[in-house]
């Protein structure tokens, strides 16, 4: 087996790892004592050199094999599905995706994360509803996708270590945006998950990873290749990232949208986007012909209230008290009497008369991450922030009434954007 030290000379030197290299690399990152030194150094050469398709397979399969590997019922071997998403601001679709694939007859085990960089988590979403757990163990992953057909729960200490070590090395050597590093990354874990089929959310756009769709592209297909090349049906949808989606930012104002969502009131994007990813997981498990009627399904499981009982079934089973979890469900629900309300709020109003041309999710994202709460928008005046400490400064004031563009009504403008999703990219073979 090569050292560290010749395998960090390969790849400075432009070589391409052997799978024996890269199981040798793992082991050095997994095992006691470990020089961080020397993964540091090879995440930069790993982040200059980059990795060919081989490789990226070969360094997923060995981080998906450092931990535990979950299974599940034989019955379950076609339906167990996920989704990822690699970071949007106001991205609330797994809250709402989960339940309705759920009530679809898909089993929905969806590990998700906590907030990165300007983005928000899912799990700190949910952390927002009073008594939902998000961690769980196996056995109860198991039983409460058996019950109810989906949790949303963080990963579990024996998931893929190596990401670990890894993913905390890349954040202090810059070598986070490697597109071989991410998705070994992403993809070991959904591995990990031992899932029937995938779908991603690939954002590109001001407020998204990828500014642009080619960077986004190039990181969809690798994980695209790599997904399918584990066994996992994986497709990938690049979607636009420039404002929000939805009208709400920051973790109860996330949930309030969702659950209002599930009650049929949704906006329009974000039901495209759910709509779009569930149509491709359904249509990937067989349950659907395509990806269409995929998507009707979808539709019909949010808009008949099927989903919305999924999601409170799923609340209850992860710790939420029953009369909390009707409440939030119920149809005229006073959500604030169950979530917290921030201490202040503020509203800006738009500068002048016009229609609304732009709004800058990622100057909303910012300011807000600097508040730590949430800001809903409306017509005009067109937002609403919740906010704690630190005060809203005129600094951040400003920041934030620079993120709307109002244009003269020419009546040329439509009332709704343009399509979020771009792009799907599929498996080769379904
Ligand atoms: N999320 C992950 O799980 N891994 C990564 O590298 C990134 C986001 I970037």
């Amino acid at each position: 087996m090569s050292s560290m030290q010749d395998l960090i000379r390969k790849k400075r030197d432009g070589g391409q790892f052997s799978h024996e290299d890269i199981k040798a690399l793992i082991q050095a990152v997994t095992s006691e004592p470990r020089q961080d030194c020397q993964i540091g150094a090879m995440l930069m050469a790993i982040w200059m050199k980059g990795m060919v398709v081989t490789e990226t397979q070969s360094l997923t399969k060995e981080m998906m094999l450092s931990g535990e590997v979950l299974s599940w019922p034989e019955e379950w071997r076609k339906l167990v599905v996920d989704k990822h998403s690699t970071g949007g601001v106001g991205d609330k679709v797994s809250l709402v995706l989960a339940p309705a694939l759920a009530a679809c007859g898909c089993k929905v085990p969806m590990i998700s994360g906590r907030g990165l960089a300007h983005t928000g988590g899912t799990l700190d979403k949910l952390e927002s509803i009073p008594g939902y757990k998000v961690q769980q163990s196996r056995e109860q992953i198991l039983n409460i996708v058996g019950s109810v057909g989906c949790c949303i729960v963080g990963q579990t200490e024996t998931l893929v270590p190596a990401d670990r070590v890894l993913y905390a090395l890349r954040d202090v050597t810059s070598t986070v945006d490697s597109v071989p590093l991410i998705t070994g990354s992403i993809i070991s874990k959904k591995g990990a998950e031992s899932l029937s089929a995938l779908v991603l959310d690939v954002k590109f756009g001001r407020a998204a990873l990828y500014k642009d769709l080619d960077g986004a592209k190039e990181l969809a297909k690798l994980m695209v290749d790599t997904g399918n090349g584990l066994g996992i049906k994986t497709a990938a949808a690049l979607s636009r990232m420039d404002g929000t989606i939805g009208r709400c930012v920051g973790n109860s104002l996330e949930v309030i949208e969702s659950l209002e969502t599930l009650k049929g009131k949704g906006p329009d994007d974000l039901m495209e986007l759910v709509m779009s990813l569930g149509g491709v997981l359904l249509m990937m498990v067989g349950l659907v012909p395509d990806q269409s009627e995929g998507s009707k399904r979808i539709s019909e499981a949010v808009n008949g209230g099927a989903a919305l009982k999924k999601f409170q079934e799923m609340m209850e089973a992860q710790g939420v008290a029953k009369e909390t979890a009707r409440a939030l469900c119920s149809a005229h629900c006073d959500y604030f009497s169950v979530l917290r309300k921030s201490e202040f709020q503020q509203e800006l109003t738009a500068p002048t008369d016009g229609v609304v041309a732009d709004i800058d999710g990622m100057a909303l994202a910012e300011v807000l991450h600097k508040l730590l709460r949430g800001a809903s928008f409306a017509g005009s005046p067109w937002v609403r922030i919740h906010y704690e400490t630190p005060p809203l400064t005129p600094d951040l004031t400003s920041r934030l009434q620079s993120a709307l563009k109002v244009q003269k009504d020419d009546g040329t403008q439509t009332q709704h954007g343009p399509k979020l999703v771009a792009e799907v990219l599929l498996p080769d073979q379904l």
